[in-house]
């Protein structure tokens, strides 16, 4: 796709016209994302060079250890939002409570969540990585947030996206009006428009699921992969496998050619291992937007109320027949009746 030329801030500002009412915070707001995520390429792009590989020696509040390049993207966003007057807290997977920016919040309508390093077990094998985030509205009032404030669901962000660190850095994001894709060019420092209005297909051939947790899959998960694994050329199958091990690359690549990402709970981890305010809802609020779907396996996911800032989920994402498929086994249903119910 050749760019026309369109940055992401004249994109933003245009998409702010078709709302009369707006008063240009979020569009800023978004801008300011931007940098973030240009200031965090620039330190990806030479990580081998610039004595940031490696570990801090902390361990993060989900018993992950903490890579250097973890801390400079958090960092990064702290500094960047420290004084903007934009954002009232931001909650960060590498922060165990919010962080609050002004005093009372008496500035600030946002609240930022993200993932500032996504992927971070491919850092320091030159693999592709990512940032996630997603903005709500703060309620009303001059203090800082109740939990009320934290425990809302996906379908009230305002934007959402992400940014791939790969052989180009894109940022994608939706502010509910489709989903959109910008392309950094180096040489100027910009993004500039790439993928506009990015449809998924609504069924693909690809799955992308870590395979190393077959033995503590549930039954209705090894059946559903097996599923796809089958010859079966009239629906499709058997499906590929792609599997990166970074949720924005395996999201990314399952959002331009469809398909389905899954990371679902097993017998250890009920919940699974994603976090869902700033990994599954910005993503799901993506997927919507170019025609796809999520779930858990029960529930849409921007249906799901948070209870816990840090919460996991599972997660089924992509095309929208493929994670109806996966659905229809994760809820018991035999594939038999998925079949039936999609030839009447
Ligand atoms: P991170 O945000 O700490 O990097 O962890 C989340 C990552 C996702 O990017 C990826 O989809 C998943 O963890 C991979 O997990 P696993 O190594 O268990 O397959
Ligand atoms: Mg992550």
């Amino acid at each position: 796709m050749r760019s026309k030329g369109i940055t992401l801030t004249r994109h933003i500002l245009m998409e702010q016209r078709a709302h009369p009412s707006a008063t240009g915070e979020l569009s800023t707001l978004l801008a300011q994302v931007g940098l973030v995520t240009k200031i965090i390429a620039r330190a990806v792009s030479r990580a081998g060079l610039a004595d940031i590989l490696g570990v801090t020696g902390a361990v993060n509040v989900h018993g992950e250890e903490v890579k250097r390049l973890d801390e400079y993207a958090n960092q990064t966003f702290i500094n960047v939002f420290g004084h903007s007057g934009l954002v009232c807290t931001l909650v960060s997977e590498e922060m165990e409570k919010p962080k609050h920016l002004s005093e009372n919040c008496s500035q600030g309508k946002y609240i930022l969540f993200f993932d500032p390093l996504d992927g971070s077990s491919n850092i320091d094998v030159n693999g592709t990585i990512g940032t996630i985030f997603s903005i709500h509205h703060r309620m009303d009032g001059d203090r800082h947030e109740t939990d009320a404030e934290w425990f809302r669901p996906g379908s009230e962000q305002v934007a959402a996206g992400y940014v791939i660190y790969g052989p180009s850095t894109i940022l994608v994001y939706t502010a509910g009006n489709g989903a959109h894709g910008f392309t950094l060019d180096p040489t100027i420092g910009e993004f500039l428009l790439s993928h506009e209005n990015i449809r998924i297909p609504g069924r693909g051939k690809t799955y992308s699921i870590n395979e190393g947790n077959y033995p503590v899959w549930h039954p209705s998960t090894r059946d559903f992969i097996d599923h796809l694994k089958e010859k079966d050329p009239a629906s499709g199958r058997p499906y590929s496998s792609r599997y990166v091990g970074a949720l924005v690359a395996d999201f990314h690549r399952t959002l331009l050619q469809g398909g389905i990402f899954l990371y679902p709970g097993d017998m250890k981890n009920p919940k699974g291992k994603l976090r869902l305010l700033y990994e599954a809802a910005p993503l799901a609020f993506v997927v919507e937007q170019a025609g796809g779907a999520a779930g858990s396996g029960t529930e849409r996911i921007l249906d799901i109320r948070p209870t816990d800032l840090h919460q996991r989920v599972p997660l089924l994402i992509g095309s929208s027949e493929d994670v109806a498929l996966a659905e229809s086994f994760a809820t018991g249903r035999k594939k038999r009746d998925y079949e039936r119910r999609k030839k009447t």
